[in-house]
């Protein structure tokens, strides 16, 4: 739970010098002026993950690469104890936060940079926050960063977290608190190496050939099709809570066409001596229940659900929960005061179909990724408003957040225009057996709980995805989604739970554990290359094979083709936009039958062109997008956005008025 925040650190960037020892050259210098809290006062009153309203001084980051990645990121004991001040330390470059690293020099050594990585940032606090220091909390938050990281505050290390994606923060009040009107400085260490016990994982092989490559020359491998990008993805804040404080909220919904109830548990850290009040309001602001102490119930009366986008003329629809906590402590008096926007909905699952407030929901979307020009996968405000403009206006009421958790502000976007989510945890690329092991499968747990602690209370998402397309043939597999997904409902049983999966029906070892079957493929592209006329056939029977054996409803979680903007052919030849065209028509003959049974959605491979590694098969990454790279449509999108609005259409919702107003997020 977050409270009064200020935006973020904006941490101070600089690349360190490497030592002569590595084959790394040296990158120039460049210094900003110092950077300062943001001088908005209404911004501190904000919850933590809102971006800045206007620009915000350049954060700058320290990139130190010690010595080569390892299997388990270690750090040199004498950096982990007290890191120095970077610029003391080596030349150092100015990094935006929030951002990759990679595309943001000409240096081809950064885009590809895998090891540590530092950043720092010197910040000056509230004098607020620090004179009262046993009744005022400072925590410090990062909305994510890859994949391993330590936190330092004036030296003293706060915090270490696996894995990227998922927020993680510290409470750093005794390290700044008694010394108001001084500057603290926030060092961070970031590596992204990825191991078979990482997520997604990946390996390093050393090239020791010498005869081929340099003394020390490595390569990380991954097995996945999306570039690896690095460094502070989201927001980084600071805010205060008291020091008895709100910690979580969990609220589920159930309902009935004229009665709602709301299901609520508060956990309250800091002291057992407090009181709770909840009121829930609507959107006009008026006070529809109330309640009190940690868990409990809320009953509405004629309620608003909370609807998809297109399924009802006021989709999105959210209450506004507000938690006030009192509690004495220190011979004060404490009030925390949380507010959680609140969805009324309920999902349920039938061997045939998926409901939402039981009506059918039929997945009409795409897969995306967070990936864009220079920014990579840090967070992108006008890109992100962008592509909830482009979804609209193709009729898309959903996506995958293949294949990663997104960054919430997405989310809240989501819940806030009724785009319905599978949201994925990083499990992508799980090919090996070692991958299956229990360190690994540890690992899953906690990123599951990571990711179900942050997106719980969210009704946009209606399914947890575990995995994609993992080897799902071997046999450990078994045990390892038989475990990752019980785990999963048993930390939210309001769901269901799915990994997407490529693998042979007759094979797959996890499929028996899911909720919904989702399953990828790529009929006349990577199966039978430039032969549009086997999809019908295929297709069909991928459907029946998995329906037969599972009597569970299916998602095509996959399908497309690249097409390179502009290149036209016809009779359609690979590549070419005519064949991205063809081949979305030829699956959609078949999805129209099996929609009528139990094929309960469609979600395009992929929404828009994004980056990966180089390779033979990719010009400058993946063009399967119905959009470029920079958001501008193929010939596929219109075909998409035609379809997707019939199928609105048909399920007679009225499609909302589209409104053109300005409304600031
Ligand atoms: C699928 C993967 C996706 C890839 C896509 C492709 O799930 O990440 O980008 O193939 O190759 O198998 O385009």
């Amino acid at each position: 739970m977050t409270h009064s925040s200020v935006p973020a650190p904006f941490l101070r960037c600089t690349l360190g010098r490497k030592p002569k020892s590595t084959r790394f050259p040296s990158t120039e210098t460049a210094r900003l002026p110092p950077a300062r809290p943001c001088p908005q006062p209404r911004w501190r009153r904000r919850p933590p993950c809102l971006p800045p309203a206007r620009p915000c001084p350049q954060p700058r980051w320290q990139r130190r690469p010690p010595r080569l990645p390892s299997a388990r990121p270690c750090l040199q004991p004498r950096w982990r104890r007290r890191p120095p001040r970077l610029p003391s330390t080596g030349p150092v470059i100015d990094m935006p936060v929030p951002a990759s690293f990679n595309d943001i020099t000409q240096d081809p050594n950064l885009e590809n940079y895998i090891g540590w990585v530092w950043y720092e940032k010197e910040v000056l606090l509230p004098r607020r926050w620090l004179q009262d220091d046993l009744n005022t909390r400072v925590v410090l938050r990062f909305g994510s960063a890859h994949y391993y990281s330590i936190v330092w505050v004036d030296g003293v290390q706060v915090a270490e977290h696996e894995g990227g994606h998922l927020p993680f923060e510290a409470d750093i009040s005794s390290v700044v608190q008694g010394s108001p009107g001084i500057p603290c400085r926030i060092t961070v260490a970031i590596n992204n190496t990825l191991t078979p016990h990482t997520l997604p994982p990946g390996s390093i092989q050393y090239m020791n050939d010498v005869s081929k490559y340099p003394k020390n020359y490595f390569v990380q491998n991954i097995k996945f099709d999306f570039f690896n990008y690095a460094g502070i993805h989201r927001p980084v804040v600071l805010y205060t809570t008291p020091s008895v404080y709100i910690d979580d909220i969990t609220v589920t919904t159930t309902s009935s066409e004229s009665v709602a109830m709301v299901q609520y548990q508060v956990s309250v850290v800091g002291s057992a001596l407090y009181s709770l009040s909840l009121s829930l309001r609507d959107q006009e602001g008026k006070v529809v229940a109330t309640g009190d102490g940690p868990a409990g119930e809320l009953k509405v009366l004629d309620p608003n659900l909370w609807w998809p986008y297109l399924m009802h003329e006021n989709p999105g629809y959210r209450y506004s929960l507000e938690v006030k906590l009192q509690a004495q402590a220190n011979g004060a008096l404490l009030e925390d005061v949380y507010t959680l926007p609140v969805g009324i909905r309920t999902v349920r699952v039938t061997s045939t179909q998926f409901l939402i407030n039981g009506k059918p929901f039929y997945f009409h979307g795409v897969n995306k990724h967070e990936d864009a020009d220079i920014r990579g996968k840090g967070l992108d405000w006008p890109l992100v408003v962008k592509d909830f403009n482009l979804l609209r206006w193709l009729g898309a009421n959903s996506f995958r957040t293949s294949h990663y958790p997104y960054a919430e502000e997405i989310m809240d976007l989501c819940d806030a225009y009724g785009i319905v989510v599978i949201d994925e945890c990083p499990g992508v690329g799980i090919k090996t057996a070692e991958s299956f092991g229990n360190k690994s499968l540890q690992h899953h747990l906690v990123v599951m709980e990571e990711l179900v602690r942050r997106d719980k209370n969210r009704p946009s998402v209606v399914m947890w995805s575990v995995a994609n397309e993992p080897a799902s043939q071997l046999p450990p597999a078994a045990y390892y989604f038989k475990t990752v997904i019980a785990h999963t409902k048993a930390l939210d049983p309001s769901r269901p739970v799915t990994f997407v999966t490529d693998v042979n029906y007759a094979l797959d070892h996890g499929a028996p554990y899911v909720d919904v079957i989702c399953v990828n493929s790529y009929f006349s592209w990577y199966h039978d290359p430039g032969h549009l006329e086997v999809i019908p056939l295929q297709l069909t029977t991928q459907f029946e094979n998995w329906y037969k054996t599972y009597q569970k409803p299916i998602i095509q979680s996959e399908y497309g083709a690249d097409s390179v903007p502009g290149l036209h052919s016809d009779p359609p030849l690979m590549f070419s936009e005519e064949y991205q065209k063809a081949m979305l028509k030829e699956y959609h003959s078949v999805f129209d039958k099996k929609r009528k049974e139990y094929v309960i959605g469609e979600l395009i491979w992929n929404f828009a062109d994004f980056m990966t590694n180089q390779g033979t098969t990719r010009v400058l990454g993946n063009k399967k997008g119905i959009f470029t790279r920079q958001r501008q449509p193929k010939s596929a999108a219109f075909v998409l956005r035609e379809r997707y609005w019939k199928i609105a259409n048909e399920s007679s919702c009225l499609p909302p008025i589209t409104k053109s107003h300005i409304c600031f997020l």
